[in-house]
């Protein structure tokens, strides 16, 4: 892990990109530029803010979350990979694959001729991620920070025969109030619904939460938008290599069920995720390079 002196010398550039220690003494990359601010953790490659100039924040990262190896920021944009959820075979092994409790390389950063701020983070495989999941891979995941913010996460197969994987870029939204939303773009789709154990329904016009919502929407690479009539704005989630769109609200009980969530978090949250989960599994032939991303803006 480098330290924040050599982080700062190497990468950090005038009115964009600064380093800092924060929570649980995790380095953060922060990031202010003409069009938006960011923060990302080193941890994970976890972008934890995104807010563009004059507004409130796009992104929700929970008031009680931990910042400590092993356990994953609650929040933010988790990269949820190279499985999503459980584990397929061994509950023994992380939720979400090892990716977002995993510190990940900065390999550069850059000031975009738009003003637009670009970081690269890497992450190989180890003897550590070799034991969870036995492949080698090389991962480079690209984030623009300007008037929308773009997540690209790029999967190098470095095996000699295909991989699969499930995942998400796990986003959390920060909403005025999660009873007041919609979410369009889902209609008419098919979805496995954790909350009705697993089994598959259609969804039928928007989705509206008065309980919780935990939803893998099958087989869409749609645009969703999330409409919040109390922050009186849209937020716009475009997606890239991803066939699953997720969505979850924990609701109240699970809310406070969970150490790392205040008690009411769920009112202010929703998760949109851009996935690739269940039956969508993506196959990535020998040598070949596969891309989840998202785009998200608002309007
Ligand atoms: O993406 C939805 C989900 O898989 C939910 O089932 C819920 O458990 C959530 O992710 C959070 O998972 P985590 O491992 O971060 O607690």
């Amino acid at each position: 892990m480098p330290s924040l002196e050599t982080l700062r010398e190497s990468f950090a550039i005038a009115d964009h990109v600064t380093f800092e220690y924060g929570p649980g003494d995790l380095i953060f990359a922060q990031v202010d530029n003409a069009h938006a601010s960011a923060r990302l953790a080193l941890y994970g490659a976890h972008v934890t803010a995104y807010q563009p100039k004059g507004q409130a924040p796009v992104i929700f990262t929970s008031q009680a979350s931990r910042y400590e190896a092993g356990a994953a920021i609650r929040g933010g944009i988790p990269i949820c990979w190279p499985w999503f959820a459980a584990h397929p075979s061994d509950s023994g092994k992380p939720s979400h694959g090892f990716a977002r409790i995993t510190p990940w390389t900065l390999a550069e950063t850059q000031a975009l001729p738009n003003g637009a701020t670009q970081l690269r983070f890497d992450l190989s495989d180890n003897a550590d991620s070799r034991a969870l999941w036995p492949h080698a891979f090389g991962l480079s995941y690209t984030v623009t920070v300007g008037n929308s913010l773009m997540v690209d996460l790029a999967i190098h197969n470095r095996e000699a025969e295909a991989i699969t994987y499930t995942g998400a870029l796990h986003s959390y939204f920060h909403v005025g109030d999660v009873r007041q939303i919609h979410i369009e773009g889902l209609d008419g789709l098919d979805y496995l619904d954790k909350v009705r154990g697993m089994n598959r329904f259609t969804q039928a016009g928007v989705v509206r939460f008065d309980q919780e919502v935990d939803r893998i929407y099958l087989s869409t690479t749609a645009e969703t938008v999330l409409h919040d009539p109390v922050l009186e704005r849209t937020v716009h989630v475009a997606k890239r290599g991803s066939h699953s769109t997720v969505v979850w609200n924990p609701w109240a009980e699970k809310s406070q069920a969970m150490a790392d969530m205040m008690d009411a978090g769920y009112v202010s949250m929703v998760c949109i995720e851009t996935a690739n989960a269940a039956e969508n599994a993506v196959n990535i032939p020998a040598g070949d390079t596969a891309h989840l991303g998202a785009e998200i803006w608002l309007a």
